[in-house]
């Protein structure tokens, strides 16, 4: 990296494409950082009070990439006319420009991401997921085979003299043997990640989905008809499961659930009681902030509306805070909104008790709001009278969830 480039100001046009390609580099790595930290499950419980700034951070970069290409493109001609002989650099460099498009554009629209239809949010995440796992890593193979130290090794440290191009040229073999293994480590390094991503596209069931804890309590709750098999026909999509601490193991010992706070029948219940509520089956989608969504989801569990009925609520009451077995996250609903209908206290997703990392064994759900509402591991509900701010609103998430 020549980084004088970037302050002379008369330069030839081969310098000027390469202080472009410079700035894109640098660019395109405070991106790759950002990113990572935000896609990250682990970074969750890292700094979640950066989050917010991170995301913002990222999101300012991708509008400031915006203009190398803005400075390159009255350049375009020029330079593929140069490149007239050099197919490879013509290919690597459409390649390189049409990843970076689709970058900025889904980029574009995750920013606006609560304006736009939740399908439509869903598939521009995958073009945004999709367009890093494949240009991150070439981008990183690019970087490493151009770098000097690259060259330096390639050569053997020999002194430049011309290099006979013929098969047998030991320099030349010695080149393609160190980019194939460089080729070959960046992939074997990305793959788990693609792995990763890439399951939550394959129907569920199948060997390559993530594996699932499942929660061991007895008895277990016996699914209701409409629930097994699920009436929304099953799932749509997959989870991506987050956590802002360890996530919490709970068993038939340790588990309870508290409804207190301002109630005429404040309760403590502990599962085979629990299990004895009367429940409900629903169908609904689960969308999160950040752009992706479960579809078609068969919930079954208590309508909070008919558990706070029984719990008969203090006129004084005003607001809802729900607590997480994981003794950090919490969030909260006015007591009108929790009034709802669709508002559960999920025991059973498709038939089958909430795995761990899905918040089971007990989990709100608030289908009409992003899912941060949806507080995982639930285990105690308290009425407030005061308005209390929930685990990501403290943290710079709006107040206001509710998906349009
Ligand atoms: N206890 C707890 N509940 C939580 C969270 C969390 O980190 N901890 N994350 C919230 C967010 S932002 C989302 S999108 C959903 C994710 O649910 P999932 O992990 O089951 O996919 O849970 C919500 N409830
Ligand atoms: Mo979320």
């Amino acid at each position: 990296m020549n980084w004088r480039l970037f302050c002379k100001r008369k330069l030839n046009f081969g310098k000027r494409l390469v202080r472009i390609h410079h700035s894109n580099a640098v660019l395109f790595l405070l991106l790759s950082i950002t990113g990572f930290i935000l896609f990250s499950t682990a970074f969750r419980s890292t700094f979640p009070g950066m989050r917010v700034d991170i995301k913002n951070a990222h999101i300012w970069i991708g509008f400031i990439s915006i203009l190398p290409l803005f400075f390159y493109l009255p350049k375009i001609t020029r330079h593929l006319k140069r490149l007239r002989k050099r197919l490879k650099h013509r290919n690597n460099l459409f390649f390189v420009l049409t990843i970076l498009v689709s970058l900025l554009i889904s980029g574009l629209f995750l920013t606006f991401q609560r304006s736009i239809s939740p399908i439509f949010s869903s598939f521009m995440l995958f073009v945004h997921d999709m367009a890093t796992w494949i240009g991150v890593p070439y981008v990183i193979y690019h970087s490493v085979t151009r770098s000097k130290i690259f060259k330096r090794f390639e050569s053997g440290q020999t002194p430049k003299v011309p290099v006979p191009v013929e098969d047998g040229n030991p320099i030349l073999k010695r080149r393609t043997f160190l980019k194939k293994a460089t080729g070959g480590t960046i992939m074997i390094i990305s793959l788990p990640f693609i792995g990763k991503w890439l399951s939550a596209y394959i129907p569920s069931g199948s060997t390559f989905s993530s594996e699932v804890h499942a929660n061991e309590f007895t008895p277990l709750p016996k699914p209701k008809p409409k629930s097994k098999p699920p009436i929304g026909g099953g799932r749509n999509g997959q989870f991506r499961y987050y956590t802002v601490t360890e996530m919490p193991t709970l068993t038939n010992k340790n588990w309870s659930f508290t409804i207190d706070g301002l109630v005429e029948r404040p309760k403590t219940y502990r599962w085979k009681e629990f299990l004895e509520l009367g429940r409900d089956v629903q169908v609904s989608d689960f969308h999160c902030v950040t752009g992706w969504n479960v579809y078609d989801v068969t919930w079954e569990g208590i309508p909070l509306k008919r558990f706070l009925e029984s719990a008969a609520i203090k006129p004084e009451a005003k607001y809802l805070k729900f607590y997480s077995a994981d003794g950090v996250y919490t969030d909260t609903l006015t007591v009108d909104q929790a009034m709802l209908d669709d508002v559960m206290i999920a025991m059973l997703i498709d038939g089958k008790l909430i795995s761990k990392q899905n918040g089971g064994p007990v989990r709100l759900i608030v289908p009409k709001m992003y899912a941060y509402k949806s507080v995982k591991w639930l285990n105690r509900i308290e009425l407030i009278d005061n308005e209390h701010i929930g685990f990501w609103e403290q943290r710079g998430y709006s107040k206001d969830a509710w998906v349009k």
